[in-house]
């Protein structure tokens, strides 16, 4: 099976545009019909939906953002009653109130259409046998994901997160060969395989990670422990969950789902939309929601577009490796930095562990940084010689890719903390009394 809907995976660019821009006009009087926050936003920015004539009108109309989400918490962007709405789930913002998304049972439809399209992308078939290990709740990831693939006829184990030897151990009973959790939760639960002595005996063959970032490394180490082909997902519970993109077999960017969604990629100061190929922020408009459609969302997600064809065949517009959100870029004594930037180093260094942590502290007026790290190998931490000399080593890496200096510091094996959701890496004390 090389697509799941052949006819849109492989349309032309002029039929891509046409398809987008008949349904985006009709969602954008749709969502001004029906939702007043968007009506007056449009009205006080002098824009009627009328005046969508091409796609890139979608230019004037103001951007959305989590502030929209929260002003009107928790339904006041709904576009149908609540007698239409079959489904409900949030994100855990940092700070304060979760962000509220509802979809309608067409809403729901749609959304499995895309991640059935996503994992064949990803390689799979009705005869895969899908272990999801997101947790089952308010977050988008098991619900999304289950629903996809039971459209697309593979059998679904939906044993959600936690519990990481008895995931192993159902993974060995159950023969699964394909998995669904985060890059983090996937490593974890792949050495917890190697120390239960079982990597051998499971059948795994694909991984459908997302939920976060996965760097080049990361895969790298995930597909050898495992032996699988790892494949990225994206999406966000603002404009869907997952089943925005995803990647192909041959792992160069995540397809974009375009008949449902419309990509922008603006700079995230000016808000200025930026050329075709530019590194910026994402910015999602999906086309056929009903529950709570969002105009221009702000995804604060660093990526660029790719237009080319991909060898699979798909022609759909491919987005690069989200380098990070613009809101966990550390600026560290005037040094922009991601921590995707800081793994990529670490994880290439084969006497460490692939767990981190890193601390940020603000010492008078100084910021510091300070990462913490595994051996592979705990004997490293017995000799003073060998332990001082690959500290050195691994700062000396991170100041040649970053411009930055940071304290490296390895702790005991197994102390770091391991992730069954979203990792958390950066620990920020800059606001805290140190
Ligand atoms: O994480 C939806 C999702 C679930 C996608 C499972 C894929 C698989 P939220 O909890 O709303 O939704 O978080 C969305 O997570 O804006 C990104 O910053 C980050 N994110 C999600 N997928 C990726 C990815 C889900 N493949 C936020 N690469 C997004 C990088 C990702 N970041």
């Amino acid at each position: 099976m090389r697509f799941y809907d052949e006819q849109i995976e492989t349309a032309s660019r002029e039929q891509i545009r046409a398809i987008q821009l008949q349904r985006m006009k009709k969602q954008i009087s749709f969502t001004y019909q029906n939702v007043p926050h968007y009506k007056k936003k449009m009205d006080a920015a002098g824009v009627h939906p009328d005046d969508i004539r091409k796609l890139e009108d979608i230019r004037y109309i103001p951007f959305s953002t989590k502030v929209d989400m929260r002003d009107n918490y928790p339904y006041g962007l709904f576009a149908v009653p609540m007698e239409k709405i079959v489904r409900i789930h949030a994100s855990s913002g940092t700070t304060g109130k979760p962000t509220v998304v509802g979809y309608t049972r067409e809403d729901l439809d749609m959304w499995s259409r895309c991640i059935a399209r996503l994992a064949v992308a990803a390689g799979a078939s009705p005869s895969d046998i899908a272990q999801i290990s997101f947790g089952y709740s308010l977050f988008t990831g098991a619900f999304g994901l289950h629903y996809g693939l039971e459209r697309l006829g593979t059998t679904v184990v939906p044993i959600s997160s936690g519990n990481t030897e008895r995931q192993i151990m159902i993974m060995k009973d159950f023969g699964t060969t394909l998995l669904v959790s985060t890059p983090s939760y996937a490593l974890y639960l792949a050495e917890t395989a190697e120390k239960l002595g079982v990597s051998k005996e499971l059948k795994l063959k694909i991984g459908m990670f997302g939920g976060e970032g996965m760097t080049e490394a990361m895969r790298s180490e995930v597909e050898s422990r495992f032996g699988i082909v790892a494949t990225q997902n994206y999406g966000l519970s603002e404009v869907l969950g997952p089943g925005v993109s995803g990647e192909c077999v041959y792992k160069c960017g995540q397809h974009i789902n375009e008949d449902y969604f419309y990509p922008e990629i603006i700079d995230p100061v000016t808000g200025e939309v930026l050329p075709d190929g530019a590194t910026g922020e994402l910015v999602l408009t999906p086309l056929e929601k009903t529950g709570i459609p969002m105009l221009r969302y702000r995804t604060k997600d660093i990526t660029s577009l790719v237009y080319d064809k991909c060898e699979c065949g798909r022609t759909t517009v491919r987005h690069t490796t989200i380098q990070g959100r613009s809101d966990d870029m550390l600026i560290i004594r005037g040094v922009n930095v991601f921590p995707s930037q800081i793994e990529e180093v670490l994880l290439k260094v084969p006497e460490i562990g692939p767990h981190y942590e890193i601390i940020v502290r603000r010492e008078g007026y100084l910021d510091t940084l300070e990462i913490l790290v595994e051996p592979a190998n705990a004997s490293v931490l017995e000799n003073y010689g060998t332990l001082e000399g690959l500290q050195s080593r691994i700062r000396a890496r991170l100041r040649v890719t970053l411009q930055l200096d940071a304290a490296v510091r390895l702790v005991e094996p197994n102390t770091l903390k391991r992730f069954e959701g979203k990792g958390k890496y950066v620990t920020d004390l800059r606001n805290l009394k140190n």
